[in-house]
């Protein structure tokens, strides 16, 4: 195996895949189910390994979605990509019990819930029932509130603990551990100051024990800090993955996959070497 190759199984992307007229970044773009379908494809050709599939913005302030519009936006861009030969995991990016279960239906086999099983109180049981994956993602507050002035006393101790807490609920609930991935939220009910923090101390929530996954992708904090608009932030968003990557993320949701993957094959090739411990056949 190249070094390269060896580089590129460190880590996973997971593509954006926003089938909203009003996500932050890409909203309106993928409405039309064969233009979405046509763009997972073309994330997937670029190395996307997990495409998240959205029918809601979480963006701050962002109006509720009903379950019947959402299923509406993301159920034929599932049946799409699952009729089109799909290899890559699809994940349903809701926090809806009857959105993922149908999702899950449809082919989907990875929740990413932004409330961490939070928002609905069927939707762990619907999870672990399927047996699916899914994502615990830490959110101070909703995406109502969530920009109102977050505070915390030390934004890490907090986020882990949440995590943790939110990783044993879900286990209680019958979701198998090893199907587990944790996420710091960033960008959700947190200020700069707060996503730097979490970037630069991400070792420690990997201390949990499970994957975790980061989604910088184009969010305000690369805006506030390099004073670029959303389209211009891809520089901001490789500095963020590939911090994250040396911190122990090894999960990536991006809007851009070849540029990231290139950064963090590159960093996963330099990292590797000097954080393999020495056995006696390589000491
Ligand atoms: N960020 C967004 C949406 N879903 N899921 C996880 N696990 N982690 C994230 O950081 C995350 C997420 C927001 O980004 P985007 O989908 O581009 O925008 P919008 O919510 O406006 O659709």
């Amino acid at each position: 195996m190249s070094s390269g190759t060896a580089a590129r199984a460190q880590f996973k992307l997971m593509g954006v895949l926003n089938v909203t007229p009003d996500s932050f970044s890409d909203g309106g773009l993928y409405l039309d189910p064969s233009a979405a379908i046509a763009h997972g494809l073309g994330l997937e050709a670029e190395g996307a390994a997990i495409l998240d599939i959205g029918g809601e913005s979480t963006r701050p302030g962002a109006a509720e979605v009903p379950a019947a519009e959402e299923l509406r936006r993301v159920l034929p861009v599932i049946e799409g990509l699952v009729a089109a030969g799909t290899s890559a995991q699809l994940s349903i990016d809701t926090s809806k019990a009857t959105v993922a279960a149908a999702a899950l239906q449809a082919g989907a086999t990875l929740v990413n819930d932004v409330t961490a099983l939070r928002g609905d109180p069927a939707i762990a049981s619907v999870i672990a029932a399927s047996g699916a994956d899914c994502c615990l993602m830490h959110m101070l507050g909703d995406p109502r509130t969530m920009q109102r002035d977050p505070r915390y006393d030390d934004v890490v101790a907090e986020v882990k603990a949440f995590l943790e807490e939110r990783m044993q609920f879900a286990i209680a609930a019958g979701i198998d551990e090893e199907r587990i991935m944790l996420d710091p939220g960033i960008g959700f009910g947190k200020r700069v100051e707060h996503n730097l923090e979490l970037l630069a101390r991400l070792h420690e929530l990997v201390m949990i024990g499970r994957p975790v996954l980061v989604g910088s992708s184009r969010k305000s904090f690369l805006g506030r800090l390099t004073g670029r608009a959303v389209g211009e932030r891809l520089a901001g968003t490789i500095a963020s993955c590939v911090l994250a990557y040396e911190r122990g993320a090894r999960v990536f949701r991006v809007h851009e996959v070849t540029p990231v993957a290139d950064a963090l094959t590159v960093a996963a090739a330099t990292v590797a070497p000097w954080t393999t411990r020495p056995t006696s056949s390589t000491r």
